[in-house]
């Protein structure tokens, strides 16, 4: 992996920026969002994955700006769909230092206002591990974010152990199953008791439910059968640069 300086250099030179991976209702096969996940395209590696400079930035005190990066570019993304008619929600990975702020809602808002994007475009999904080991110090910033709107999803659920009642203290609108679940359920029956544990905890919690995964068509019917609503995963599509998602859109339906 890299070091601080490295990452810090990149974020100055404007190195990094959100690859969208499409996210499709099940039922409908409608594309209704997109994952923003971050890439550095360093000028002489090529395009570098997160998890060569996720966990850095995370120790080093640089995933706060790294996040607004990839928010501002999001959102400005998102403003363009709009503007062409491609209405979609942006899901964005938080970590948990920056949902400590309890101005963040506020600090949004103010960037959506600028781009004439709705809060409901939104959605900020925080990982089961920070949720249940660090939930008190980002409540109050959720509890702002819902409240204005934004939608709060507990991503890769199933590798923590939460309880109903802790997932009940937060007010989440979407359950994401870790792809680590999803991917081979059909075929393996300690994944489908898994899948089907956690979109009954959705059901019961009334969220949406989305599988993370998909890497095969058997997977996705298992996945619907099952009572989830949403599906992102390769065999839908990988994470992708945003100039291409309108061709990849239109090739789809
Ligand atoms: O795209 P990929 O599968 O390599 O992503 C790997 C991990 O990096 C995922 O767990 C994802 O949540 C995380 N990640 C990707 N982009 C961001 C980001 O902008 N911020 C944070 N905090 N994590 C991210
Ligand atoms: O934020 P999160 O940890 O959920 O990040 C999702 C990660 O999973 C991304 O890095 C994305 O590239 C990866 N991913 C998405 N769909 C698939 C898939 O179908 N198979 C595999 N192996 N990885 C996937
Ligand atoms: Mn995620
Ligand atoms: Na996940």
């Amino acid at each position: 992996s890299f070091s601080r300086a490295e990452i810090q250099h990149g974020i100055e030179q404007g190195q990094f920026e959100p690859f969208f991976q499409p996210q499709v209702e099940l039922q409908s096969r409608q594309v209704i969002g997109v994952e923003a996940l971050a890439r550095w395209h360093h000028p002489e590696r090529g395009i570098i994955p997160p998890g060569l400079f996720i966990g850095v930035a995370e120790q080093n005190g640089l995933i706060d700006q790294l996040t607004w990066v990839i928010l501002e570019k999001a959102i400005a993304q998102l403003a363009y769909w709009n503007s062409v008619g491609l209405h979609l929600t942006v899901s964005i990975n938080f970590s948990q230092v920056t949902l400590s702020d309890t101005r963040l809602s506020n600090r949004i808002m103010d960037l959506l206002s600028d781009q004439g994007v709705a809060p409901e475009q939104l959605i900020v999904e925080i990982t089961e591990t920070v949720a249940m080991t660090d939930v008190a110090r980002c409540l109050e910033t959720l509890a702002r974010l819902r409240i204005k709107g934004f939608g709060l999803s507990i991503d890769d659920y199933g590798t923590g152990f939460s309880s109903l009642q802790q997932l009940s203290r937060v007010p989440y609108t979407e359950l994401k199953i870790d792809q680590a679940f999803v991917t081979g359920a059909s075929s393996q029956p300690h994944l489908l008791a898994a899948v089907e544990s956690s979109a009954d905890v959705a059901g019961k919690l009334g969220l949406r439910c989305v599988g993370e995964g998909i890497e095969t068509l058997d997977d996705w019917n298992c996945l619907l059968q099952l009572g989830c609503d949403i599906g992102q995963g390769y065999y839908i599509a990988k994470p992708m640069a945003g100039e291409e998602l309108i061709q990849w859109v239109q090739a789809w339906y």
